[in-house]
């Protein structure tokens, strides 16, 4: 008997033959009637595969009484309930490295993108408006002063990609970094924010990390500064930057994650000073394929009787 596991998300077709070959997959996100259908396999199910952007709340959690393990296709795991998988003795896995380098490649992409006006520049040129005139000056990269909100893996990728364009790197975190001594740490978002032009938000979301660049942070970076999100949207308060963007109180931002994504608040549809993009920071074939691999090699592990490769409970 294949163990029977719950697949919350569409996963490529390289991971889902494989899942099919090896487990009993009860396939969650195509069910029209959700509730209907952890009424009808909830009792089957020993583990869910998830992604990092979906998770598995309580309720989820509690339809499967048999669940032993949640296996989540990225590296944040803040849309999993650890607490009532705490109360269930329900390990947990995700999919950190294998995805650190192209997370934070994109994100200083965005950023040059933003600052270039890459997008603008492009669309000048391809609507015929280059034959009356130049495109408008835009803002340079290298020298400026780049804040970086949290240095994880990502945050520290990020920082290491940017010494190649001569800027003052500033950094929060909990505490200093013990490695390095030329970056500039500062405990307070709000002081960090107001020394910056450029400020990465790249820490794991949590309840305690919900809206930490808030209204004050925003109001600090003012309106030549830059924000650049590819963390969580819930790390951002998304009414107060949508209030300075449209104010011109901020000078703009280069966003990977929105609140209710893949749906989106329409505001952000008619500002000129973003940059948008579909959650796709990880989105490359190889490190999609390095996921998918850590993502099956943690369920099979855990049915073998493997220590898990990558824990996070
Ligand atoms: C994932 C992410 O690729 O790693 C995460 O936590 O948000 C992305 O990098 C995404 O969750 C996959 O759907």
């Amino acid at each position: 008997m294949k163990p029977v596991i719950m697949q919350v998300g569409s996963l490529p077709e390289w991971d889902e033959t494989p899942l099919n070959q090896d487990f009993d997959v009860r396939r969650y996100f195509e069910a029209r009637d959700k509730p209907a259908f952890l009424g009808e396999h909830g009792a089957d199910v020993r583990a869910i595969v998830t992604r990092g952007e979906l998770g598995a709340d309580r309720a989820m959690i509690a339809a499967c009484p048999a669940l032993e393990l949640i296996s989540v296709y990225g590296v944040g795991f803040d849309a999993v309930d650890l607490a009532a998988c705490a109360e269930r003795g329900v390990r947990v896995t995700n999919t950190p490295d294998v995805l650190t380098e192209d997370v934070a490649d994109l994100g200083v992409g965005m950023m040059i993108s933003l600052l270039r006006e890459i997008n603008g520049a492009s669309a000048w040129l391809h609507s015929g408006q280059w034959q009356a005139a130049n495109y408008r000056l835009t803002r340079r990269v290298h020298g400026k002063r780049v804040g970086v909100l949290g240095m994880g893996r990502i945050g520290r990728c990020v920082a290491k990609r940017l010494s190649g364009f001569d800027v003052t790197l500033h950094y929060s975190d909990i505490a200093p970094l013990s490695d390095n001594e030329e970056w500039l740490f500062e405990s307070d978002p709000v002081a960090l924010a107001a020394q910056v032009d450029v400020l990465f938000v790249t820490l794991a979301a949590s309840a305690a990390t919900r809206h930490i660049v808030n209204r004050q942070v925003i109001e600090a970076l003012g309106d030549s500064s830059s924000l650049i999100n590819i963390s969580r949207a819930s790390n951002v308060d998304e009414g107060a930057l949508l209030d300075a963007l449209e104010t011109g109180r901020l000078g703009g931002a280069a966003l990977d994650v929105f609140e209710g994504e893949p749906a989106l608040d329409p505001r952000f549809l008619s500002l000129p000073n973003v940059l948008l993009l579909p959650h796709c920071a990880s989105g490359t074939v190889e490190t999609r394929r390095a996921m998918g691999q850590l993502l099956r090699d943690n369920v099979t592990a855990h049915f073998r009787g493997d220590a898990l490769l990558t824990p996070v409970n």
